[in-house]
């Protein structure tokens, strides 16, 4: 018998001004193993993964593969995931580092700040060099709001951005962005602060900022920034997709170019997120231009 962590939906949080919100706890279950695992009678090595596992987009989870037979090594890899490389067999999410989309070892690390199902395997080889494999799936939830962006060009960094309504002001301390990742540390309790997860520099992304418990009276605006192309004259396809609780409520695609400097290059608003008591939420176009260079956006008070 072996007792493994796991995470499991537990009790429902509502407060008057907040969104009712599943919270997601830790517990431990036993689980009892099948039957043992043993080499095939040949010798050749067998293998069995780990029960299909949960967890709130951004958090890691815990994957093992049980294996039989001589000198044994385990690789894992992904073999579905809703948006390619957008994963990491790793504790945190990094965005930059792209060498752990593989890993080895029996029990290894997974994660992702991409809302959606991951099918992840473990192949083993023995000492002769004889093979056997096995699968097992990976959720990674939504919760509250989450807003991804990715885009589809390497060496380009593109920045994902969100400001409040109580003080619209692009590029400052009031803004969650690569600067600011958590701009409110000091004036909200945790489950209410903006989180960016990840500053994608090197390219494609993805960057996600999420919400665990929005707020009913805050519009929650999004906006891209084209930091920068280093040069590159052809667009990159910009890409927000924004969840609220479970719910993919909107995705918006844009093609932007960005080989000047950072102030000139062009910053998009997407629009803005407004939760509804019952957990829903209204996206919304901005008002003015949506499309405008950072230089006339930053700082200042906007529409
Ligand atoms: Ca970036
Ligand atoms: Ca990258």
């Amino acid at each position: 018998m072996r007792i493994i962590p796991a995470l499991v939906a537990s009790s429902l949080l509502a407060c008057s001004s907040q969104v009712a919100i599943r919270q997601v706890t830790t517990t431990t279950v036993q689980v009892v193993a099948a039957a043992p695992l043993v080499a095939a009678t040949d010798g050749a090595p067998t293998v069995r993964c780990s029960a299909p596992a949960r967890a709130l987009a951004g958090t890691p989870v815990r994957l093992r593969a049980d294996a039989a037979g001589e000198g044994i090594r385990t690789r894992w890899t992904v073999t579905q995931s809703p948006q390619a490389r957008y994963y990491r067999f790793s504790e945190r999410f990094d965005a930059n580092d792209s060498d752990s989309i593989v890993a080895t070892g029996a029990e290894v690390p997974f994660t992702s700040v991409i809302v959606g199902d991951y099918t992840v395997r473990a192949e083993v080889r023995d000492r002769e060099g004889r093979t056997a494999a096995c699968e097992t799936q990976v959720t990674m939830a939504g919760h509250g709001l989450r807003v991804e962006l990715s885009w589809n060009t390497g060496n380009t960094d593109v920045d994902l951005h969100m400001v409040t309504r109580r003080d619209p002001r692009w590029v400052t301390p009031a803004d969650c962005y690569y600067a600011n990742r958590t701009p409110d540390t000091a004036t909200l309790d945790e489950p209410q602060r903006r989180w960016l997860d990840t500053d994608d520099t090197d390219g494609e992304g993805p960057e996600n900022i999420r919400v665990d418990v929005p707020a009913l009276d805050t519009d929650y605006q999004v906006g891209v920034h084209y930091y920068s192309s280093h040069g590159q004259p052809n667009p990159t396809t910009a890409i927000v997709v924004i969840y609220c609780g479970e719910q993919r409520v909107a995705r918006f695609e844009r093609d932007l170019v960005g080989q000047q400097s950072p102030n000139d290059n062009p910053f998009w608003r997407v629009g803005s997120v407004r939760f509804n008591p019952d957990g829903t939420c209204a996206v919304t176009p901005p008002r003015g231009p949506d499309l405008t260079p950072q230089s006339g956006i930053a700082g200042v008070p906007t529409p």
